[in-house]
């Protein structure tokens, strides 16, 4: 762990460490990616399921058609223990909501000479939802990407995820059934990405991808970018944490390790003016570990990627973080609310001290896919937009025309473009 004042020599250097902490280095498998998303597009289903034997150590039959039966969802979600059914019921609920109020009109505007203009916000046709499998086979990111899906009015989703050993995860199937996905295939890996953005023998082509994994899955969005419309490249989780003396360290501890728990490679940084704060929040965290069942990742994690610096003030403190642009950023303080309007780059802002990372991760309502790495300079959470587009609307009356359509024609003539010019010369009164 960085353990640093913002006045010591070494600063420089360790600050430029964290800010370079989401590099990923996808040189090393592009070649590989490149090879599965060729396969796939050429021989399909073969290369299909030849992937899965390898991956997912699982042979599919000759007829296999990957996709899980409604009944084993069904089933799945009536085998859950009933208070887990209700509290993603509420997240469920909470999660449509806010989404609900996200989603782009579309607007069109009158001018009296009988100019229309405007612009037509309409859902893509289909999208694609990557879930990744084994251990880290989230429900709750299952609902964080199907849900804006459904709120833009996607009329096809399908989800992929890997089942290794052919064993789906159940809670991910309980969760299918919640959302009323009926399409969801075992296949995952860099392989899943190519199927849904060339479509196979069963899985069809989408318009859009979304949703977490690994170094490969995220390779292969990159690769197939363009193809098909992606949402992020998203990396390890995140968490930077704005605190002062009012904050509880002992809150604080568990927040950083609420991150470091997701992966070795996660992020958990802590920057505050108070050196007490800090020295104590440093205890915490080895208090927690002890007692967490994953102590094991998060130890690596908060070893390998945490940090706590101690700043002059909080204003150096808001600094530091800007730069950082963390994927979440939770703000412990009195006065978060007056600090917020100096923050300028963050995926989800946490005010107070009663607003854990986590409580975003399952249940406020926002989207948990956010940018990772220092992408919240430039990214946006998951949202209803990213399954919608726009199309540009636009209507001339006679009259409109003829009010501006001798400018356009100089324009084009100047460009060179005769029909171009012509074609609105043709309709001008003379
Ligand atoms: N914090 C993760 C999402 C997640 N947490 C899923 C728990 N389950 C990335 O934002
Ligand atoms: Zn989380």
């Amino acid at each position: 762990m960085i353990f640093t004042n913002s006045t010591s020599n070494s600063f420089e250097l360790e600050f430029e460490e964290l800010l370079s902490r989401g590099k990923m280095d996808i040189a090393n498998v592009s070649g590989i990616v490149g090879n599965i998303i060729k396969e796939i597009k050429k021989d399909k289903n073969k290369a299909l399921f030849e992937h899965i034997a390898k991956f997912d150590k699982w042979e599919p039959k000759e007829d296999e058609d990957l996709k899980i039966s409604a009944e084993s969802m069904l089933h799945a979600y009536n085998n859950i223990d009933g208070e887990l059914r209700d509290a993603l019921h509420l997240s469920y609920d909470r999660i449509k909501t806010y989404h609900e109020k996200q989603k782009p009109k579309s607007w069109f505007d009158d001018e009296p000479n009988g100019t229309i203009l405007g612009q037509r916000v309409t859902p893509v046709d289909s999208a694609g939802l990557y879930i990744p499998g084994g251990k880290a086979a989230y429900p709750s990111s299952l609902l964080m990407n199907v849900i804006p899906a459904q709120v833009a009015g996607v009329e096809n989703i399908v989800v992929c995820t890997p089942t290794p050993d052919n064993e789906p995860n159940e809670l991910l199937l309980a969760a299918c059934h919640l959302c009323g996905v009926s399409e969801v295939y075992k296949v995952g890996g860099a392989s899943a990405i190519a199927a849904m953005a060339y479509g196979t023998e069963n899985i069809p082509k989408v318009d859009v991808i979304t949703g977490p994994g690994n170094i490969f899955v995220a390779t292969a969005k990159k690769m197939v970018f363009g193809d098909v419309n992606i949402d992020m490249i998203a990396g390890p989780s995140e968490i930077g944490i704005l605190a002062d003396e009012s904050a509880n360290p002992n809150h604080l501890a568990v927040d950083l390790l609420s991150q470091a728990e997701h992966d070795e490679m996660a992020s958990s940084i802590l920057i505050t003016p108070s050196q007490n704060l800090a020295n104590t929040v440093k205890i915490k965290i080895e208090d927690w570990l002890k007692k967490l069942p994953r102590q094991e990742i998060a130890r690596k994690s908060i070893e390998m990627r945490g940090a706590i610096i101690v700043t002059r003030d909080m204003d150096e403190a808001i600094d530091l973080m800007n730069q950082i642009a963390p994927e979440h950023l939770e703000i412990a303080t009195n006065n978060a609310f007056e600090l917020l309007a100096s923050i300028k780059h963050a995926g989800a802002i946490f005010l107070g001290h009663y607003t854990p990372e986590a409580i975003g991760d399952y249940m406020a309502g926002p989207n948990h896919t956010l940018p990772t790495g220092g992408t919240a300079k430039f990214y946006s959470p998951l949202g209803v937009e990213n399954f919608m587009k726009k199309t540009s609307i636009i209507s001339f009356s006679k009259k409109a025309i003829n009010e501006i359509g001798e400018e356009c024609a100089l324009i084009a003539n100047t460009e060179g473009l005769t029909a171009h010019e012509q074609s609105v010369r043709v309709r001008l009164e003379k």
